[in-house]
């Protein structure tokens, strides 16, 4: 049976985490896979979560399962940290949450929606994004195309996004990320977002927006701004939202699919066709990660911790970030990687070569994608200068 099953190569990014264990050097670096990272390497629990977590132990009393939309009080909760608290939508019962094992089901989840009910759209992703968004969308059959996003000489390209996304068929889906863009660090501007919803209304394009790092940018709210830009002025959108980032629970696989629909009819039709969906794929979603998330932002305690601990590690790495630039100002390299202090959350389009990537790694033990993004939150304020040391050595 099996005589003709070949092999894949494993994830380049997560193959990036394997190769730095196993190497030896002391003074290695992992720019790598992108979790955060604190001072002293390791990727933290927040103490609001550990609390979350030791009341539900002593409280829960049951694990039968959760419904096909998962945890009810998450999705309420997700829907104000995303929408925003008191959003017209919801009152409007126009916004929903579906639980999804983390932001990768939810995309998963509204590949096959679209896939299976909105037959003949393609979509349509940045270049470069997110190299799991190639995959799950090619992966149930849609026509993937792509929308300029960076330019040669690694700089935001609004213009050329603008100018394709005019060009797409009427009806095709976008996909957009809602700030922290994986890999560049470029986001968009306020003018910028206006300009994009103008193309998405005038060729009635179906957004769907990735929200993988809120709170990573330049704060819980801000980060949202987008999204709720486009939420009060289309009448549909589908967002995709991560807990894996900001709450620290990557494995536990926490996240959701966000609809929004023209009304509370409308939308519970579509969320009739998630949970059928989602039946054949995952049936009904963990809930320990869901429901720390729950016991969080439903307690103003444990919410202003958990907001004072994101914003901690959102300043941590907008510091490395100026730091770094300033640390190769004594390479005459501060103008050529300001871009640096100009993205916004983890990663970095460093603009390095592959063979400048490829050297960071044999001499200096420093390692990142090969496409030159760096995770910036993977630095320490201790290693910034070793780290411009090696990137001067290698320009
Ligand atoms: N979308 C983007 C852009 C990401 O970078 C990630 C990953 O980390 C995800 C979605 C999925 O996150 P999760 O780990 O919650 O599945
Ligand atoms: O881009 C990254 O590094 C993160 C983490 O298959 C990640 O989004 C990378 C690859 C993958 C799952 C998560």
């Amino acid at each position: 049976h099996f005589a003709k099953v070949g092999r894949v190569p494993g994830d380049p990014i997560l193959g990036l985490m394997d190769a730095f264990r196993l190497d030896p050097n002391p003074a290695k670096l992992d720019l790598g896979v992108g979790v955060y990272k604190d001072a002293r390497g390791l990727t933290p629990i927040p103490h609001a979560v550990k609390l979350a977590e030791q009341r539900l132990v002593d409280t829960e009393t049951t694990k039968t399962y959760v419904g096909g939309h998962g945890d009810a009080a998450f999705g309420r909760l997700l829907l104000d940290l995303v929408l925003g608290i008191g959003n017209p939508l919801e009152a409007a019962g126009r916004a929903g949450a579906t639980q999804t094992p983390g932001g990768t089901g939810a995309l998963r989840l509204a590949a096959e929606f679209i896939a299976h009910k909105l037959p003949g759209r393609g979509i349509w992703l940045s270049n470069p994004t997110w190299p799991i968004h190639e995959t799950i969308f090619a992966g149930v059959g849609l026509a993937v195309h792509h929308y300029p996003y960076v330019d040669a000489a690694n700089r935001l390209d609004v213009e050329a996004m603008l100018a394709a996304l005019d060009q797409v068929p009427v009806g095709d889906v976008v996909l957009l990320h809602a700030c922290c863009h994986n890999p560049t660090g470029f986001d968009l501007g306020a003018d910028d977002w206006r300009r994009v919803l103008d193309v998405v209304k005038r060729r009635e394009l179906l957004p769907l927006i990735d929200f993988a790092y809120q709170g990573f940018g330049d704060g819980l709210e801000q980060d949202a701004w987008a999204v709720r830009l486009f939420a009060e002025a289309l009448p549909e959108l589908l967002v995709t939202t991560s807990c894996s980032k900001n709450f620290g629970l990557y494995r536990e696989r926490t996240g959701a699919l966000i609809v929004c629909a023209s009304d509370s009819e409308k939308l519970t039709d579509v969320r009739s066709q998630l949970a059928f969906l989602a039946r054949n794929l995952w049936s009904t979603p963990p809930a320990h990660g869901a429901a720390v998330v729950a016991t969080i932002l439903g307690e103003a305690t444990l919410k202003a911790q958990w907001v004072a601990e994101l914003e901690a590690m959102r300043s941590r790495v907008a510091e490395l970030r100026r730091g770094l630039v300033d640390a190769l100002q004594p390479y005459g390299l501060a103008e050529r990687f300001a871009h640096i202090g100009e993205q916004r959350g983890m990663f970095s389009y460093t603009g390095l070569t592959p063979e400048q990537v490829a050297r960071l790694r044999a001499e200096f033990s420093v390692y990142m994608v090969g496409t030159g993004r760096a995770n910036v939150a993977g630095l320490d304020f201790s290693r910034i200068d070793d780290l411009a040391k090696a990137i001067s050595a290698v320009c």
